[in-house]
């Protein structure tokens, strides 16, 4: 069977038929019809009626090493003709997932040599969130179990996902969240920064918050602080670089774990394999999916850091949690060729010394300037843009979130995707993206302000 034989009203109709879709409003979607991707090439992305789109989020943060690359179907096709499927349970494993811990465990910071697998970034935060309460509770110390994170944080949406994340609207719907996880204010400078602070001076308070909190609970009842290095769902809020060597610090001080959630910024995206190295801090847990395979395959892996390991292993005793496709051979064998590739093309260093600087240039040059834009920022290949009504107020449109979804309207019709969340655009390309692509994206985003100008200036 293939999609060819049907029309585009066709899919769409079977689509609104029969498909649930994620975070979605399904009553407002029938009424729209989804827009179809038949498929893709390079960095472009191809809809059921041809039209091509320049991918400004890398499918949804993933497709890193760009899409049509052979090489990654031919690992898939090798290992599924070999061993599509065995388990790791039991005493068993399987050649890839070996070979893939060996890579992980080198290319990882060097206090980090283990690696536990799972389908997706969710999973591997059940994970990481299980096995630090196991490893509290290994150390005689059960009740050191709370677990400090953000608001508008990004974990994932399994209940455990869910509970770690900060974002309300999803809490609202979970009818009860794991216990002992509270959230504390975010590193976001633009809006809540004080007026005359410096950005070191903000780092150093929204640190402290983790530090009030910690003293709130009682050091002896928290074992762990999870966040992301840069907020990716939230916004794309980078944080000051006085900020996680401070909540390092913090952690170390109270002797509490440090979970980094690296399922955007892992492989690449800062400018370094992960964004632990681009902010010089020694996590305990680091999440890691997405650009894993880039998004050829599910699969995540959490790298776990000696101190967790050594108890784990040296105590013994089993850990009950896994899945049926923790280690999946065929997702590890494509895992595997993308490090490949990534390393092949020099796609990190890419990202560091020259792609994500003429990024940072082009957005602060092309796109700050604009009278929609209050701010722009980025860290590697990562990137967002906020939309305001006054530049000097940083007054928002209302109903807030409104303006950045014409903003993105105009933006996808003008051949360029990118994701509008609350008032802000996010940009998360893939790292094949060259000077010429990132002049591309520059030039459809500033067409897609224009016009959403326009359209916001007859309200
Ligand atoms: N942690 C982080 C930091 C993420 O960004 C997850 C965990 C969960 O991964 P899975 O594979 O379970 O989805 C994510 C996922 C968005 C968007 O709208 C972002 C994600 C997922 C869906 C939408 O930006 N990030």
């Amino acid at each position: 069977m293939t999609y060819q034989n049907y029309s585009l009203k066709q899919l769409q109709q079977i689509d609104a038929a029969h498909h649930l879709h994620p975070f979605t409003d399904h009553k407002e979607l029938r009424e729209a019809g989804s827009r179809i991707i038949t498929h893709a090439k390079g960095p472009f992305i191809y809809d059921a009626e041809g039209t091509e789109i320049l991918d400004g989020m890398a499918g949804l943060w993933c497709v890193n090493v760009g899409y049509g690359r052979d090489e990654l179907a031919e690992a898939a096709y090798a290992q599924m003709k070999e061993l599509p499927y065995y388990n790791s349970f039991f005493k068993c494993s399987t050649p890839t997932p070996v070979l893939l811990s060996k890579k992980l465990a080198e290319l990882a910071p060097t206090h980090v040599s283990q690696v536990f697998y799972g389908s997706s970034g969710s999973e591997a935060n059940d994970t990481a969130l299980r096995l630090v309460r196991h490893y509290w509770a290994l150390e005689g110390k059960p009740e050191k179990n709370r677990v400090i994170s953000r608001k508008s944080a990004y974990h994932g949406s399994t209940i455990a996902g869910t509970s770690l994340g900060g974002m309300e609207p999803m809490h609202k719907q979970l009818g009860g969240a794991v216990p002992n996880i509270v959230h504390v204010m975010m590193p976001y400078a633009y809006e809540l920064a004080l007026p005359g602070e410096s950005d070191h001076d903000f780092g150093i308070r929204a640190a402290k918050a983790v530090e009030d909190a910690i003293l709130e609970a009682g050091a002896d009842k928290v074992a762990a602080f999870i966040g992301e290095p840069v907020m990716g769902a939230g916004g794309v809020k980078i944080p000051p670089m006085s900020y996680w060597p401070e909540v390092e610090r913090i952690c170390r001080k109270y002797d509490v774990l440090l979970m980094l959630d690296e399922v955007i910024t892992g492989y690449g995206r800062t400018g370094e394999w992960f964004a632990a190295q681009t902010f010089g801090i020694e996590p305990d847990t680091i999440t890691t999916a997405k650009a894993l395979t880039s998004g050829y395959q599910p699969l995540s892996a959490l790298l776990v850091g000696d101190r967790i390991a050594k108890t784990l292993v040296e105590m013994g005793g089993e850990f009950y949690h896994g899945y049926t496709y923790s280690g999946h051979p065929v997702a590890c064998a494509v895992a595997l060729k993308n490090l490949e590739i990534i390393e092949k093309e020099g796609l990190v260093e890419r990202v560091k010394n020259d792609t994500g600087p003429y990024f940072a240039q082009a957005l602060q040059e092309r796109i700050a300037g604009h009278r929609l834009v209050g701010e722009v920022r980025s860290i590697g290949l990562m990137g967002a843009i906020e939309i305001v009504k006054d530049k000097a107020t940083k007054e928002r449109y209302l109903p807030s979130g409104s303006a950045a979804v014409v903003v993105r309207d105009h933006a996808v019709a003008n051949g360029m995707m990118l994701r509008a969340t609350g008032d802000t655009m996010i940009l998360s390309p893939p790292m094949i993206w060259t000077r010429d692509t990132i002049d591309m994206a520059c030039e459809r985003i500033a067409k897609a302000l224009d016009l959403a100008d326009a359209d916001l200036r007859k309200r």
